[in-house]
């Protein structure tokens, strides 16, 4: 039964060290939560964690004057393998701003616009493939194969790097490994103290040292050659100026960030595509929406060319792909930390520096969401209702200045992807698909498969 200590007044405290936090730590704290209550501290071999989906409280740990990204356990073992990329830097160390200044240029809408193209050579990779298994008659695998569209975007995008995952049967090696680094990241948390864990951190330390070899690869690829004019991510690594100072990225920063960019630019955005696809084969009256909204743009063109632009006027697509977010925001947790002591939300005590967990998919579930918040509703994200909605309900990219910085850029592939999808095939759920989520780190839908027939003028 929890109890309530007497440094956090009303909060309950959870103990969950005879389970331990096990291999779904997001959905337990959300099972938790359920129970015990929008605030809660969970406390695992006598360490304690603050973990918050409340409304208010959210909104109070946005304030950037009071509060600040925090590199919590999670993000500490992160680091193991990303250092100093952009996602895991303490929010005081030097090559954060450095990098964020020298990037932010990728991330402007100018040059969302190039790596459009290189989203459509992709986007229709994968259509190729899934015609080939239609024609089959074989069902595709939803999360492997956005896994492969995601990849071999960011990788052509951002680095000019072919990762070539629809020629293979098995995801490429560069994800085994990244997984098995997640994986291991998120598992360490569940260490009982005193146990030997030898074998898997070397087993882990021989997959670290893989991600940067490729990465390595990627960048020996690129550097010595003139950089001048090149806009894309490695191109800024490789050769902008910091404006303040004129320096460039030192090169293991610079492998730091193509190993950041490569993981968080391609699994979170590949589980939100996957879930959309889940919550569509579910919903016949919702996709049948989005089909008309790609219809309405393409016609029955056997082969459309979405422009950029189009992939603007998708907005109902994009309302889904918000809805799915808002059920399974696939970066689930972000921490922050109170820069001096300070009461959050008025009423707990918090130390300057201490941690405070955010769980996302709880606070998309709060009473502000209405009295049914499991039921996927995309009209909930009408540019109406959203601007009837406190800012900070919604949360799936994280807040303040070290918010997601490819937002956009996965929002354009994401929606672009579900509109082609939608348009070209009728989804077929089935083996009555069970939903299933996977943890590393990330949330996927875990073993979903949909069947693919093509549209026919009468669908
Ligand atoms: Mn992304 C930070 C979620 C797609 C690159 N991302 C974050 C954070 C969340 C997040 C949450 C903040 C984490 C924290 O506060 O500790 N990101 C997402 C989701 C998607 C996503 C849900 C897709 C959907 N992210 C992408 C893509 C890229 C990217 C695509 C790159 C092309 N994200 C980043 C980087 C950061 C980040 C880099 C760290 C930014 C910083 O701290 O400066």
């Amino acid at each position: 039964h929890p109890h309530t200590t007497d440094t956090v007044p009303a909060v309950p405290v959870v103990d969950i060290t005879a389970t331990g936090p096990g291999r779904t730590p997001i959905q337990q704290i959300m099972e938790l939560m359920r129970e015990h209550g929008p605030v809660l501290v969970r406390r695992l071999h006598g360490r304690d964690a603050l973990f918050v989906s409340d409304l208010d409280l959210v909104a109070d740990l946005a304030d950037e004057k009071r509060f600040a990204k925090h590199i919590g356990p999670a993000l500490e073992n992160v680091r193991e393998f990303a250092a100093d990329g952009l996602f895991t830097a303490y929010n005081d160390e030097p090559n954060w701003s450095k990098a964020h200044d020298i990037l932010m240029p990728a991330f402007a809408l100018g040059s969302l616009r190039t790596y459009h193209p290189v989203m459509l050579k992709v986007a229709r990779r994968l259509i190729a493939s899934w015609d080939r298994e239609a024609r089959a008659g074989r069902p595709v695998d939803v999360p492997a194969d956005m896994t492969r569209m995601t990849l071999d975007t960011i990788g052509l995008a951002g680095f000019d790097h072919d990762f070539g995952s629809f020629e293979r049967a098995e995801p490429h090696p560069f994800v085994e490994s990244m997984v098995r680094c997640l994986e291991w990241a998120m598992t360490r948390l569940a260490r009982v103290p005193g146990q030997d864990h030898s074998a898997a951190d070397a087993a882990f330390r021989d997959d670290a040292a893989y991600l940067a070899q490729v990465v390595d690869d990627v960048i020996a690829a690129r550097a010595g050659t003139d950089q001048t004019g090149a806009q894309d991510l490695l191109g800024l690594m490789l050769g902008a100026r910091h404006p303040a100072d004129g320096t460039t990225l030192d090169p293991a920063n610079i492998r730091n960030q193509v190993i950041t960019f490569l993981i968080a630019g391609h699994e979170t955005t590949s589980g939100a595509m996957s879930f959309a696809l889940y919550y569509l084969a579910k919903h016949p009256t919702v996709l049948r929406l989005v089909q008309r909204e790609a219809d309405a743009l393409w016609g029955s063109a056997a082969d459309p060319e979405p422009t950029y632009d189009e992939v603007g006027r998708l907005t109902y697509t994009r309302q889904v792909l918000n809805e799915a977010l808002r059920l399974w925001p696939t970066a689930a947790a972000f921490s922050r930390h109170a820069v001096e002591d300070t009461l959050l939300g008025g009423r707990i005590p918090v130390r300057a520096g201490q941690g405070i967990t955010v769980l996302a998919p709880m606070l998309h579930r709060q009473p502000v969401w209405g009295d049914n918040p499991e039921l996927f509703d995309p009209s909930r994200f009408t540019p109406e209702a959203e601007a009837a909605r406190p800012v900070h309900a919604f949360k799936p990219f994280g807040t303040g200045e070290r918010a997601c910085i490819g937002r956009q850029f996965a929002l354009h592939e994401a929606t672009m992807l579900l509109a082609m999808l939608v348009h070209r095939y009728r989804l077929h759920d089935h083996a009555d698909y069970r939903l299933d989520v996977k943890e590393t780190l990330t949330l996927k839908p875990e073993g979903f498969t949909l069947a693919l027939t093509p549209r026919t003028a009468a669908d």
